[in-house]
């Protein structure tokens, strides 16, 4: 595989030193070093995305878009193969490669507030650019994806479905997505009400979707742009408040690891509303908090989901690896919706020190 998708780029793979790269649960990666070069190898799951065409034409849209109105920005598209395509098909499989970025560096999780708020103000950027970008003309590259209702009936059809062994061993994650379900309550409201602006929006917005300068740790661009499509910015926020947070990720099974670091979250609130207080509107803002409760209660109701319908999405290393991951979200959420009053101050803090701030700039 690797000979005949690397020739498409002009690359002998037998030249080529290539190594399984990341920690993606979907896509297969690799890194290629190739004569002093290096990038990014990709095979996108077609069991997950179905039309990977569409991810191609949307990165296209994007690419073309800022490089007509935001010189300067680091995107980071595929690179052309020989015969000017940006993918390549091999056997039916969908393949493409990126220019790996140099001096740039990953991390796996949020060790102190700064990258926080460097990813935070990388993925309110990235909207931000595309403010003015007409987001109709994105496809989604997942249908409802991030239909929180959506998600909910398919929990349910998996509960109708599982044995009851399944059901036994699940029986208190089920508990607990049934107690939270105003979580999609408030989100089928929300949407309703059209208080919520579609916008290009990420939906993946995991400290590893963020290259950062490897000397500085300065935020660089935002990667992995498979499910960049028209969204909710709760998405992106609440991703990060997924992910961000606790010290402990969602493959932890001692649920004392995790904790909620309060000065992370006040890192990604002023990271990202460095960057979007000018475009959200008032009614969106009043969400922030709440972004946070929607991205942890739909991963816990897709993950235990997957549990009951037998491990068919996520790939996982044991069996009970995705009720681990699911038991680990509810956690995650009780822990969160505990500190709603904290979150409120934060916010509020950092509100007055910028009137604060800004009232020092004018006197
Ligand atoms: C999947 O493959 P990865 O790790 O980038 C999933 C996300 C989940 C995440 C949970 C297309 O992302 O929605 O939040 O796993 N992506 C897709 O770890 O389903
Ligand atoms: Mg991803």
């Amino acid at each position: 595989m690797f000979q005949a998708v690397l020739g498409t780029y002009g690359l002998r793979a037998e030249k080529c030193k290539i190594e399984p790269f990341g920690s993606g649960l979907i896509n297969h990666t690799w890194k290629v070093c190739h004569e002093g070069s290096a990038y990014i190898l990709q095979e996108v799951n077609k069991a997950v995305f179905h039309h990977p065409q569409h991810i191609a034409q949307n990165i296209r849209a994007i690419k073309a878009y800022l490089d007509q109105t935001a010189a300067g920005y680091l995107f980071i598209a595929p690179i052309k193969a020989l015969n000017g395509d940006d993918f390549v098909v091999v056997n039916n499989h969908f393949y493409r490669i990126f220019p790996f970025v140099a001096h740039s560096c990953s991390v796996d999780f949020v060790q102190q507030p700064e990258q926080a708020y460097q990813a935070a103000k990388q993925f309110g950027q990235f909207t931000r650019m595309l403010r003015a970008f007409d987001v109709q003309k994105l496809k989604p590259t997942i249908e409802d994806f991030h239909n929180l209702p959506l998600r909910v009936v398919q929990f349910k059809k998996a509960l109708a479905k599982a044995g009851n062994e399944k059901i036994k061993e699940a029986k208190f994650a089920i508990e607990e997505i049934i107690r939270h379900d105003n979580i999609e309550a408030q989100y089928a409201q929300l949407v309703s009400s059209g208080a919520l602006y579609l916008r290009v929006v990420h939906h993946d917005t995991k400290i590893s979707n963020v290259l950062l300068q490897a000397e500085t740790g300065v935020g660089l661009c935002v990667i992995d742009l498979d499910t960049v499509m028209p969204g909710y910015f709760i998405s992106d926020v609440g991703d990060m408040m997924r992910t961000y947070l606790s010290a402990a990720n969602e493959e932890e099974s001692d649920l004392n690891k995790i904790v909620i670091r309060e000065d992370v979250f006040a890192a990604i609130y002023k990271g990202y509303m460095e960057e979007m207080d000018q475009v959200l509107t008032f009614t969106e803002k009043q969400f922030f908090i709440y972004s946070g409760k929607f991205m942890i209660y739909m991963q816990a109701v897709r993950f235990i989901s997957d549990f009951l319908n037998g491990d068919i999405y996520y790939k996982t290393n044991y069996p009970k690896h995705n009720l681990v991951r699911g038991l680990n979200q509810i956690d995650l959420l009780n822990k969160y919706t505990a500190k709603q009053s904290e979150f409120e101050e934060i916010i509020k803090k950092i509100n007055e020190n910028r009137v604060n701030e800004a009232k020092t700039i004018w006197s």
